[in-house]
């Protein structure tokens, strides 16, 4: 066609696709070009990614886009957070690319409070402590006296890194840098503190880039591969989060007083509200939240919820058993099965990456005194109600923090499909819900590149366009009394 496509390569924590983005009378239309599975991979007894076969899906998605599209405006890659990649002086990996699931980061927190102490961490980042996150990583490997380290001359969050592949041009953008822990979100810098405290080689982290750079045309090799001559790589906003919520359809931006929140639901849940600048309160520490950037100078004040990583999962140990089940027919049967049939914690850290979930889950209700699921229904409908759950008490915390209540739910992403999810999102939180656009994390990509090139004005216009272009499904709490006693007892889990 004769319209400018902008492509996001958006890759989450379980899936990758290459969308094309082109505004037709003033309406933002998607094109999914090409979508890919991005599974953990066990390598010995570690988790790992394989990102050179993403990056060869990357450039498989690139080249569909160009033969379809004559004009292409631009590039851009977000990423799910906090993992990286070592590269060494010659250009090349030094050491694995792990996932932040891998077990090597247990108790590293504890062990970087004794190096720093938690309330400085906690001061410096403003973010949640979690072990999946890079500081611990980093620790791990330090701790391990992991050679890469020494031969390591930068490191490249995912996002950057497939930039660099890209236009060969290493940086490291702001928003996936703030899910490290290691950065400084008041001053907009890595926090030299912490990494002199970690004992982390300074040389590692580069100065942040901002999203909207142009990185300069995709490489030669890149382009003759992809067919993207002299198409300009444009930095999204890297982090999957941030762009998600940059295309979340409310009316206004990073308000001072907001009067919406968010739940960004993939394989992870984030929940927040999107501020104008950093919460780093003690309010904000006792309850680990997150202060994350975002675009424009925002910053999302989110809780990382174990998300649908569990009923992903669950899918994966049927398939294990020769049972090919998918999204809707799980839905069906949740829907089927009794209500709050077993009650399950989505962030207790024995789910966080069982060989086997239904096994673990069966485990875990043996463990909390349960039932055993008495059907696969159960089994499905635990994974959706535990995260209502969590979502009913994240929003109580997020209220407290803001010190007034928060009318309306967006949710985006993946799970924004899933109608029974969203009602008992609804009902447990007894809150409306509105629900898309799914893949608003692409749909930020774009309007990231827009920005940057100058198409759009400004965050506004953004929002703007994705009320025009999308219409989102609402749902109204109908059922919310029922929630009260399972979610005492989901309290004491
Ligand atoms: P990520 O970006 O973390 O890879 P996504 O935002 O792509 O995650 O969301 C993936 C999740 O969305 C799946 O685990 C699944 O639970 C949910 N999902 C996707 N399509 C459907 C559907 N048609 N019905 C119900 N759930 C769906
Ligand atoms: C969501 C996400 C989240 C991170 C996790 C690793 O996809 O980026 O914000 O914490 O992945």
């Amino acid at each position: 066609s004769g319209q400018t496509a902008h492509l996001a390569v958006d890759l989450g924590a379980s899936s990758g696709r290459v969308i094309a983005g082109v505004v037709v009378d003033g309406k933002l239309t998607l094109e999914a070009i090409h979508r890919f599975s991005n599974e953990p991979v066990r390598v010995h007894d570690s988790l790992q990614w394989d990102v050179l076969g993403l990056w060869r899906e990357i450039q498989t998605g690139l080249r569909m886009a160009s033969s379809k599209y004559a004009h292409i405006g631009s590039v851009g890659v977000d990423t799910w957070g906090v993992d990286y990649v070592l590269i060494d002086r010659a250009g090349q990996f030094a050491g694995s690319c792990f996932n932040h699931r891998d077990r090597r980061t247990k108790g590293m927190i504890e062990r970087a409070c004794e190096l720093v102490s938690r309330d400085e961490i906690f001061q410096a980042t403003g973010v949640q402590f979690m072990e999946i996150n890079t500081i611990y990583q980093f620790l791990a490997a330090k701790l391990a006296d992991d050679p890469a380290l020494g031969t390591a001359e930068t490191m490249l969050l995912i996002g950057d890194y497939f930039h660099w592949l890209l236009s060969g041009r290493p940086s490291n953008e702001v928003t996936n840098a703030s899910t490290t822990q290691l950065f400084d979100p008041r001053a907009g810098r890595w926090s030299d503190k912490l990494i002199a405290g970690l004992g982390l080689p300074a040389k590692l982290f580069g100065e942040v880039t901002l999203p909207g750079t142009n990185l300069g045309p995709v490489q030669p090799s890149v382009a003759s591969v992809t067919g993207l001559e002299g198409v300009p790589v444009v930095v999204p906003a890297t982090h999957d989060t941030a762009s998600a919520v940059l295309a979340v359809p409310a009316e206004d931006f990073a308000p001072a007083k907001p009067s919406w929140c968010y739940i960004s639901s993939g394989t992870w849940s984030l929940m927040g509200c999107e501020l104008p600048e950093p919460m780093i309160t003690d309010r904000c520490a006792e309850l680990n939240f997150t202060n994350e950037s975002g675009v424009g100078g925002s910053t999302r004040l989110l809780k990382n919820i174990g998300g649908l990583w569990i009923f992903q999962q669950i899918r994966q140990s049927m398939i294990r058993r020769g049972n090919e089940v998918d999204w809707n027919m799980m839905v069906e049967q949740a829907s089927e099965a009794p209500p709050f049939g077993l009650l399950i914690n989505p962030d207790a850290p024995e789910l966080v990456a069982p060989v086997d979930m239904a096994e673990a889950i069966v485990a875990l209700a043996e463990k909390t005194g349960q039932a055993k699921p008495a059907s696969d229904g159960v089994l499905y409908r635990a994974a959706l109600e535990g995260l209502a759950l969590r979502y009913r008490v994240c929003l109580g915390m997020l209220e407290s923090m803001l010190g007034h209540s928060i009318e309306t739910i967006h949710i985006v992403g993946g799970g924004s499909v899933n109608a029974l999810l969203c009602q008992m999102t609804a009902d447990a939180c007894e809150r409306t819900v509105v629900a898309g656009p799914v893949e608003a994390t692409a749909i930020g990509n774009v309007l990231m590149q827009m920005v940057g090139l100058g198409k759009l004005k400004s965050f506004d216009e953004a929002r703007a366009l994705v009320r025009a272009s999308f219409e989102p499904t609402v749902y109204q709490p109908q059922n919310s009394d029922v929630w009260t006693e399972p979610a005492k007892q989901f309290a004491t889990l």
